[in-house]
Formats: C-alpha cells, structure tokens, sequence
C-alpha cells in the first residue's frame, strides 16, 4: 500500500503542518491544535483538530474493520470511493455534505469541513429530538442524486462510466451482500441478539423458507441492478443533523445499486427509532409526541422524495431510457405518465423490502444500533425489537400487502401499546 501509515495525533499534526491551506484554515500553530480521535463507527478512525481559526474533521480508512480488528482486512480504496461520491452528491445536492478540503489518496485520508453544532442524528433521535428540517433535505438528497445518476438522466455511455468508476467498490458491496443479506437468517459467528429473549425469533429466522426466498431476491436485487449511484449505508448515523440543517455523511459503501436499498434504509432507521421509543426513559407526552413525528416523517420521506422524484422526471429526462420520440403527442404523454406512477410502485416496494432487510440485520447481525442498544434492561430492549422483527418480516414476505407509506405506518401505529 506504498507509503500508508496509520495516523496518530502526532503524526497527523506534523502531516498537516506541511499542507499551507490546511494550516491556514486551521490557524495558529501546530503544536498547539487541539487534536482529538472521535470515531465511534465500524470501519475507520475519525479525528477533530482545532486551532484558532477553526476547526476540520479528518476521516482515515484503516487497513481492517476496526469493530472487529486486525483479523478482517478491508482495502483502503475505500476512502477513494468514498471521495468520489461526496464530490458527486457536492454536485448533484449542494449544501447537503459536507465541504471537502483536502483528500491523500496514499494515506486514505480525506479533510472536511467540522460540522458543528451537528450530532449524529440516531444520537438525537435517543434524546427524542425531532429535526422539523429532515424530511425536505433529505428527500432532496435521494431524489437528486438517485435522478440524476439513473438511466433517466444519463446517456447510456455515462451511466456505464458511473457503473465503472465504482466497480471496485466490491469488498464494502460484500460486506452488506453478508451482513445484511445473507448471515442473519443463518448460524454465523458474528450474530448476536438480545439473548435469551429473542433466541426463539432468531431461531425462527433461520428456519423461515418465505423469508430465506424474500432475502435472496433482494440480495440478487442488490448485487444485480445499477440503477444509481447509492450513498450505500444511508441510516441514521450516516446523517448529521441540526434541528435546521441536514448532512449526509460517510458514503464509503457508494455503488451503483437498486434506488430502494437508499430509501430503504432511511425507512427502516425511522421506523427503528420508533420501535426504540418505548424502550427508553422519556418524559410524559414525549414519548408519544416523539413516536407521531417520527411516523409522520415515515410518511412525508416516501411521499416527498417520490413527488420530487417524479417532478425531476417530468422536468428533464434527458437520459436514454424512454426515449422521448416513443411518447409524442396527447396520447404519449398520458401513457407515460401512468408508466412513471409504475416505475414508483415498483420503487416503493423494493424500497419496504430494503427497509425490512436493514431492520433485521441490526436485531440478529453483527453491527447494532444504539437506538436498541442504549435500552439498558434487555428485556424492554426485546420488546421493541420483536415489534420492529414482527413488521420487518410481514414487509419483507407480503411486501404487496404495503401498497402505500400509510400501510406501513398505520400496521406500526398497531403495534404501539399507548
Ligand atoms: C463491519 S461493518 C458493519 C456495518 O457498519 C457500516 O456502518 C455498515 O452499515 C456495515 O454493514
Ligand atoms: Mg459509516
């Protein structure tokens, strides 16, 4: 890997002290940044340095996946398409990522813009915080950079240089291919849940034949339809928020995928956080103003990213799928409208089954969320996930039976018990 090496504080102050433009936005001297690693993801090491101008946060792919160490390697490419997608959704979605600095291709080192005050929006959804800003930006985000990275907004030889330039992307594809499709419905060392109260659901899991065929025609799904560019892990810790401003964050996982794998996975962390609820202490009436808002934003995500979905459409397709001069004249444009609303309802239902697959994956996999995990007594914990397993599993193997957002909202409003 040539010249790559793991950057300490000490080694990332004397880096940056040879780069001018760095220094300059940090401001001071080196020797006096405050310099600070606050990575608590999976993969990589996350580092704020401070001077007295400003501040930048500093992301480093490791060798290996730090949750687990050493033993599982994970190339460093990664930090490159992770560059490349936030220079493309900086295009497509401006203002919706964060700015880019600086990227060292050697070192798998990129510099960016330190928001603040922005969390991590799982960490404010635990706080039962509502952010009355998200629904618009992010619906912005997947209806622009899905759109314009598709089929009905490029040529055929661009999207099949987009399909390309994120071919390599393949171990961070994998990782999701096992993590999410694959080892929760089977023995895998990495499984874990909330024993012993969910060992029957886990065992249930493994032994379901409906839900093994629904998984893997969404794993074919995955792996076989470049349909855009995907963020490709666009949960709720991939999102920084404030209560008026919105980034998406950490798209190491970009490929070109099924739209619904993004919207999904926007779907299944509300509806997660949802289920949380009634696990964590919360103030009277918070728990149940927090719980409306958060299916309230359930619905308005679907219903606004699918209206700007569909107004790009109608307002640009310049790309070669449907091709204008088959859709001329009165008859044409009705026709194809009727196909956009299909092309929806196929997106939609791709989407509840993506969403279903990113809730089971973080009850019986190896990676959880804090939303569950931060429920400290295990058995309130199983509750909130079995309601969240229980909807999860009707969405993935009677997907027809959710033909709207409401379906889904209204059969988790059922499983409340306020
Ligand atoms: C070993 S990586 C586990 C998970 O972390 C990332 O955030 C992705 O969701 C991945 O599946
Ligand atoms: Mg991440």
């Amino acid at each position: 890997v040539g010249d790559y090496r793991i950057l300490h504080e000490a080694a990332l102050r004397d880096h940056f002290a040879g780069i001018p433009d760095l220094k300059a936005l940090i401001g001071g001297e080196p020797a006096a940044w405050g310099i600070t690693e606050v990575g608590d993801g999976n993969l990589n090491l996350v580092f704020i340095v401070k001077g007295t101008r400003g501040g930048v946060a500093v992301k480093q792919a490791l060798p290996y996946v730090r949750l687990v160490g050493e033993s599982w390697p994970l190339p460093l490419s990664r930090a490159h398409y992770e560059y490349l997608a936030l220079s493309k959704q900086a295009q497509l979605a401006p203002g919706l990522v964060p700015v880019l600095l600086h990227h060292n291709e050697t070192l798998a080192l990129t510099v960016m813009e330190l928001l603040e005050p922005h969390i991590i929006m799982r960490k404010g959804m635990v706080a039962a915080t509502q952010y009355p800003g998200f629904v618009d930006d992010i619906t912005t985000f997947m209806a622009r950079t899905l759109f314009f990275t598709s089929d009905l907004a490029l040529s055929a030889a661009e999207k099949k240089q987009g399909i390309a330039a994120f071919a390599g992307n393949h171990a961070l594809c994998k990782i999701t291919e096992d993590l999410i499709f694959t080892d929760p419905y089977r023995i895998a060392e990495q499984n874990r849940w909330t024993a012993p109260y969910l060992d029957g659901l886990a065992a249930e899991l493994r032994d379901d034949m409906e839900l093994h065929v629904a998984i893997s025609r969404l794993k074919l799904k995955f792996m076989a339809s470049p349909e855009a560019l995907l963020h490709g892990d666009l949960h709720t810790g991939s999102i920084m928020v404030t209560e008026s401003q919105t980034r998406v964050i950490d798209p190491e996982f970009a490929f070109y995928g099924p739209m619904g794998f993004d919207v999904g996975a926007v779907l299944a962390n509300l509806l997660m956080a949802h289920f949380a609820s009634a696990g964590h202490e919360r103030m009277p009436g918070e728990r149940q103003a927090f719980e409306s808002w958060v299916l309230e934003t359930v619905e308005k995500v679907w219903s606004e990213f699918a209206r700007k979905f569909l107004d790009l459409w109608r307002a640009g397709a310049t790309g070669d799928a449907y091709p204008v001069t088959l859709f001329a004249g009165e008859r044409g444009a009705a026709r194809l409208e009727a196909e956009r609303q299909a092309y929806m309802q196929r997106l939609f239902a791709d989407t509840v089954g993506f969403a279903a697959a990113k809730t089971i994956r973080r009850i019986f996999g190896l990676a959880h969320n804090i939303d569950f995990e931060l429920i400290e007594d295990p058995k309130k914990r199983a509750i909130s996930e079995a309601r969240a397993v229980r909807l999860a599993r009707a969405m993935m193997v009677e997907t027809g039976e959710f033909g709207t957002i409401a379906d889904i909202t209204g059969a988790a409003r059922k499983l409340r018990d306020w």
